[in-house]
């Protein structure tokens, strides 16, 4: 738990110095008012925070500076973990898991994103929990991307479905489901090609996929859960609402947080979106998964 908790730190140490880092800076030996409270809001929209939630942190701020009858500038940073805790645990993943059928995840979003290595790590740790899993290859676009898919699958000792490449994407989850049905599978990864949110076509492809998955197993579970690219930053909100209009989008898995300095966009999804973070992505290796804990996101970035 303690290294965990050390990598998720490491891991946010960009973002940290990208928002508390230049606030630290700007409330040393200030008073709290306007100037000071203006400046803050600009830190934050610059670290992606996003509108909604900048605006709402420095209301609270104000309120509880008030409240607290705080003056000193260095109080806010206590202030401002409080609220952007409050605002991470909006996102709390709900969703009902009871199902006589398998469970399946549509692993869903833009080109390169990080689906089929989340796909890896999934396996890895549902596996590791005891839990039948399977992987179903979808991603026939691209020639690499079932041999990429299968490294995972072997490297997460998990069962794979497969085709050729170039053929249709619905028929491979198809025969996936029903393989993961009659071999009793409790969850099945679907690994799909990623898509601009913009095309239509491409949009249509997944809205299939869903449709083929529920027919061929009708007590199945099924769930899209969208890949998010932590390093995109406001761009991330678009995307989550081009999905959840095309197949609905039940959770997210926001990655590469390792190494960037946006990862303040958590906050904004938190914030903007009724859709809750469930997983973060720290890194390529099959351990570099955790699941989200709003608790501990706030305080690593704010160690
Ligand atoms: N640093 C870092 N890199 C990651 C993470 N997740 C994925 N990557 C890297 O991102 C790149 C793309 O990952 P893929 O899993 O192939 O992404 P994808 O969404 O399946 O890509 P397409 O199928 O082409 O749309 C790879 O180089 C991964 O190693 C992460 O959490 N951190
Ligand atoms: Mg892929």
């Amino acid at each position: 738990m303690f290294n965990a908790f050390q990598k998720l730190k490491d891991s946010l140490s960009r973002t940290k110095d990208n928002i508390l880092g230049k606030i630290s800076q700007v409330v040393l030996r200030r008073r709290i008012d306007d100037d000071l409270l203006e400046e803050i809001e600009e830190i934050l929209i610059e670290a992606d925070v996003g509108v909604p939630a900048t605006m709402r942190l420095i209301e609270s701020v104000k309120k509880r500076a008030r409240e607290r009858k705080l003056s000193e500038g260095s109080e806010v940073v206590a202030l401002l973990k409080e609220e952007i805790a409050a605002i991470l645990s909006q996102s709390q993943a709900s969703g009902s898991t009871d199902s006589s059928g398998p469970i399946v995840w549509l692993i869903v979003g833009v080109n390169g994103v990080g689906k089929t290595t989340t796909i890896g790590k999934l396996a890895t740790l549902f596996a590791a929990e005891g839990k039948k899993t399977m992987i179903a290859a979808c991603d026939t676009f691209r020639a690499a991307a079932i041999e990429q898919i299968a490294i995972w699958a072997e490297r997460s000792n998990v069962e794979m479905v497969r085709s050729q490449s170039g053929s249709d994407p619905a028929a491979v989850a198809f025969d996936a489901a029903k393989a993961a049905k009659a071999r009793g599978v409790d969850i099945l990864l679907v690994d799909t090609a990623g898509r601009l949110h913009t095309k239509a076509n491409l949009m249509e492809e997944l809205k299939k996929i869903r449709r083929v998955v529920n027919k061929a197993v009708p007590d199945a579970l099924v769930f899209s859960k969208l890949i998010i690219d932590g390093s995109t930053g406001q761009n991330a909100l678009s995307q989550v609402k081009v999905f959840t209009e095309a197949v609905g989008c039940d959770g997210i898995i926001v990655t590469k947080l390792d190494g960037t300095a946006k990862g303040g966009v958590m906050i904004a999804v938190s914030e903007e979106l009724g859709v809750p973070v469930e997983f973060i992505g720290l890194g390529e290796g099959i351990d570099d998964l955790q699941r989200f804990d709003p608790d501990k996101f706030a305080e690593a970035l704010f160690a």
